[in-house]
């Protein structure tokens, strides 16, 4: 057997090195995506929004677009940076080619 065992003091207990038993990985930071109310966005593009790119039900997306449209501002969802990120950029892209005002932010938690 030239397995280790796994009760074995490895390398660092036989020569007395101090180590750290922290993981080595950080939980990542997280970002709020929300979505800003206008006049003109239809309400009907904005469910649909939420549904294709936040992965909403249709009846979580209809209340969220209702809290945006009646506060001003709300939230789509919580994600790492880099998919913050790309969220962001697909609803501003879709709003462009719908020629719509709709804003979308993103903030650190
Ligand atoms: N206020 C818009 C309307 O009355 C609907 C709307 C809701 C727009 C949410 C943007 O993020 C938004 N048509």
């Amino acid at each position: 057997m030239t397995e280790r065992n796994q009760e074995d003091a490895g390398p660092d207990e036989e020569s007395g090195l101090a180590t750290k038993t922290r993981p080595a990985t950080k939980k990542p930071s997280l970002y709020r995506v929300l979505l800003l109310n206008d006049d003109y966005t239809p309400m009907e593009f904005v469910v649909e929004i939420l549904v294709r790119i936040f992965r909403k039900t249709p009846e979580d997306a209809a209340t969220i677009m209702l809290h945006v449209h009646q506060n001003g501002v709300g939230m789509c969802g919580v994600y790492t940076y880099e998919v913050a990120e790309t969220k962001v950029a697909q609803v501003m892209d879709a709003a462009r080619r719908g020629q719509h005002p709709l804003q979308c932010t993103m903030e650190k938690e």
